[in-house]
């Protein structure tokens, strides 16, 4: 039995210590994931020393010779151990844990980035102070060490946001805008997940987190605020962004500096730049996205995309060439 167990515990370690390390809460990259692990751990190492002592309790008990042990001893203890005690740790853990509980203090001169969850998707609109919005879609990049307002909101039923390396997980309910403010503490590649059931593919909603040096920051928003690329004319990507807006593509999409304007899907102005497609679940490869597009509902059960199974090959390889040139 004993053996057992030891494997198990083993094989639970080795288990946690191959999780995903982009989208876990025990690798922590913001402030408020950091004091929840510190808490976590806290509130671990307690809970292991209380069923300790009462395994302890127990052998005493069990031990104890006959006659030893009274009523009225055991009761005085019942009231130590269960009343007293309890209320002492409890107590001093939430005073302990309150401060933990005040959101980061905001100022004007923070970035806002407004996202509003979607069936499956993510729209993401940067509202850097004192300029203008930067529409993006699936992606979210935060500067490193400073103080960034989420503004959660959703379209069409509840989601939930959650980047578990950088804070708690947050409600998005239409109608409503529930604010969650971070603070990256490191750069690198993050995942988040949607954690309210939405549908059908709500498990296929995910997305990409980079945190970036402030300065790389900058100059990735700069990029991101330009119009898309024009592939150069008698190309194939050239006559891929024909066939976007002929195949009804721009009725949905937007890409900016084009006549692709509607807002009903994820914006697809630097889509080539992203890392990866369809929320976050598929590798952008030219062959995923060929396959997005001919059948996205194949590859995202319930997604509000059209399948476009019609289109000749030759012209869904061509809208992947346009699209992935658009960086
Ligand atoms: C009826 C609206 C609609 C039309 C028309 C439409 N799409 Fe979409 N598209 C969507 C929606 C909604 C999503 C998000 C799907 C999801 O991930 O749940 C999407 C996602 C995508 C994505 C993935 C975006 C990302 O950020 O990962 C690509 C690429 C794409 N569409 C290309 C196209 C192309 C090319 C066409 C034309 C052949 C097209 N779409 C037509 C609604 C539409
Ligand atoms: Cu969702």
């Amino acid at each position: 039995m004993r053996r057992f167990s030891a494997s198990i515990g083993l094989a639970a370690f080795a288990a946690l210590g191959a999780c995903n390390r982009h989208q876990s809460a025990l690798t922590v990259f913001g402030e408020e994931a950091a004091t929840v692990r510190h808490l976590t751990i806290i509130m671990l190492v307690g809970a292991v020393a209380i069923a300790a002592g009462v395994a302890g309790l127990m052998i005493a008990a069990v031990r104890a010779p006959e006659g030893k042990l009274t009523l009225s001893g055991g009761m005085r203890m019942v009231g130590w151990l269960g009343g007293v005690v309890p209320v002492v740790v409890l107590l001093s853990l939430l005073l302990y844990s309150l401060p933990a509980m005040r959101p980061l203090p905001v100022a004007d001169s923070d970035l806002r980035i407004a996202v509003e969850g979607e069936q499956f998707w993510w729209a993401v609109r940067y509202q850097p102070p004192g300029a203008a919005p930067v529409m993006s879609a699936n992606e979210i990049r935060i500067p490193v060490g400073r103080t960034v307002q989420l503004d959660l909101t959703a379209g069409d039923v509840i989601h939930s946001f959650w980047i578990p390396g950088l804070a708690g997980k947050m409600d998005m309910i239409p109608g409503r805008t529930n604010r969650l403010v971070v603070r990256a503490t490191k750069p690198g590649k993050f995942r988040g997940v949607c954690t309210e059931f939405c549908g059908l593919s709500h498990a296929l909603m995910a997305f990409d987190v980079v945190a970036m040096e402030p300065v790389a920051f900058d100059a990735w928003l700069a990029a991101e605020r330009r119009p898309a690329i024009v592939p150069p004319a008698g190309s194939v990507a050239a006559a891929g962004a024909q066939a976007f807006v002929a195949d009804g593509c721009a009725g949905c999409h937007a890409i900016a500096g084009t006549e692709a304007v509607a807002r009903i899907a994820p914006d697809l102005t630097h889509f080539g730049s992203r890392t990866s497609l369809g929320a976050g679940t598929q590798p952008m490869t030219r062959e995923a996205l060929v396959a997005f597009i001919l059948n996205a509902p194949s590859v995202k059960p319930g997604a509000r995309m059209p399948a476009y199974t019609h289109l000749p090959p030759a012209e869904a390889q061509a809208i992947a060439a346009y699209l992935e040139s658009l960086k």
